[in-house]
């Protein structure tokens, strides 16, 4: 397709002639998800400037202090997708219980998962922030919306993607036939074609690990690090933004490996499965890279609960890998 010229929604149809039976129900969840990160990325360029910083004396499911503009971006997710007639049901991050489609509008067969605003402790400062969303279809009869339909692994995802607030706003996203990344136009207002086929390199020189947390890693995790660091053939170098979807973009373009391994406060690490981890593995495979909790294939790993946590190893395949080798005590 032709660079640059070619938008999301163009882009999205000639994926959609693929599959003779497509309704166009799944490119409308992808184009009303572009669209509200577009207000959302309109709100986080003029953050500085407007009442919107800072917290926003509310606190979420997790008990961690809601920013400002968590709170909006949750909000303009769900605006943009409860009335479309596609959904029976969505997930966020933000929200404790699963957020249900108004009676008054109609429901669908798919489910839309999402972090409405990741790494949002970093908002204040300037630092690239983003949104992570996945698609699943519903599997209960009649499309309820139930937590049913949210306890299922990644390898069920249909699409999943990210938006980055950064020096440009992308949305990188994958519907199982590789992944591919649009940069907004803000003069057009428009996601353009600006990365086809993202590979991961097989092999990185990043590793991105929040190291103050080392002593809290098992023996095996800290034996990991260390060969990284002492590596002669490959000098690795650290990486650690501490706003995963920035970290992993990173790594995602130039190879490496991120890693917030469980530790001895968290063991089941920091991040969730169903709105952070599962949805970013899902792209890293599609992209030629992999994603583990240690032991497990993230793709593999079927929620107990909406809310649950998970280790999360994601990268290059060759660091992913070594990863699990150590944990598991092959090497
Ligand atoms: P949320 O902002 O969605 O809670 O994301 C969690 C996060 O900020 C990730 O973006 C980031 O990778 C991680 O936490 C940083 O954690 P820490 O500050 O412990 O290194």
């Amino acid at each position: 397709m032709q660079k640059g010229l070619t938008n999301l929604n163009r882009y999205l149809l000639e994926e959609q002639r693929k599959y003779p039976h497509a309704t166009g129900d799944f490119t409308f969840i992808i184009e009303q998800i572009a669209f509200a990160s577009k207000i959302i990325a309109r709100e986080v360029n003029k953050a500085g400037i407007v009442n919107i910083l800072g917290k926003a004396q509310s606190v979420n499911v997790h008990g961690e202090d809601q920013q400002k503009l968590d709170v909006y971006s949750n909000a303009k997710m769900i605006e943009a997708l409860d009335h479309i007639g596609k959904l029976c049901a969505m997930g966020s991050e933000e929200c404790e219980d699963i957020v249900p489609i108004p009676d008054k509008y109609p429901k669908g067969k798919y489910v839309v998962v999402f972090d409405p605003l990741d790494g949002s402790s970093n908002i204040d400062v300037n630092i690239s922030i983003g949104t992570i969303f996945g698609v699943y279809r519903a599997v209960t009869e009649g499309n309820q919306g139930t937590v049913e339909d949210f306890l299922q692994s990644g390898r069920n995802l249909v699409a999943s993607g990210y938006v980055i607030y950064g020096s440009s706003t992308m949305l990188v996203y994958t519907a199982g036939n590789g992944v591919s990344g649009f940069t907004l136009d803000p003069g057009v207002g428009e996601f353009l074609l600006s990365h086809e086929n993202i590979k991961i390199p097989e092999k990185g020189k990043i590793y991105s690990f929040n190291e103050a947390n080392f002593d809290r890693w098992t023996p095996e995790i800290q034996n990991y690090v260390k060969s990284l660091r002492s590596n002669k053939e490959r000098q690795y170098t650290g990486r650690y933004i501490g706003s995963l979807v920035a970290d992993f973009h990173r790594n995602l373009l130039k190879g490496g490996v991120f890693a917030y391994p469980g530790d001895t406060n968290n063991p089941n690490g920091k991040l969730r499965l169903l709105y952070e981890a599962a949805p970013l593995a899902y792209i890293v495979e599609q992209a030629g890279g992999a994603a583990t909790d240690g032991i497990n294939n993230i793709l593999d790993i079927k929620p107990e609960g909406i809310h649950q946590r998970t280790p999360l190893v994601i990268g290059s395949k060759y660091e992913v890998e070594l990863y699990r080798k150590y944990v598991t005590g092959e090497v």
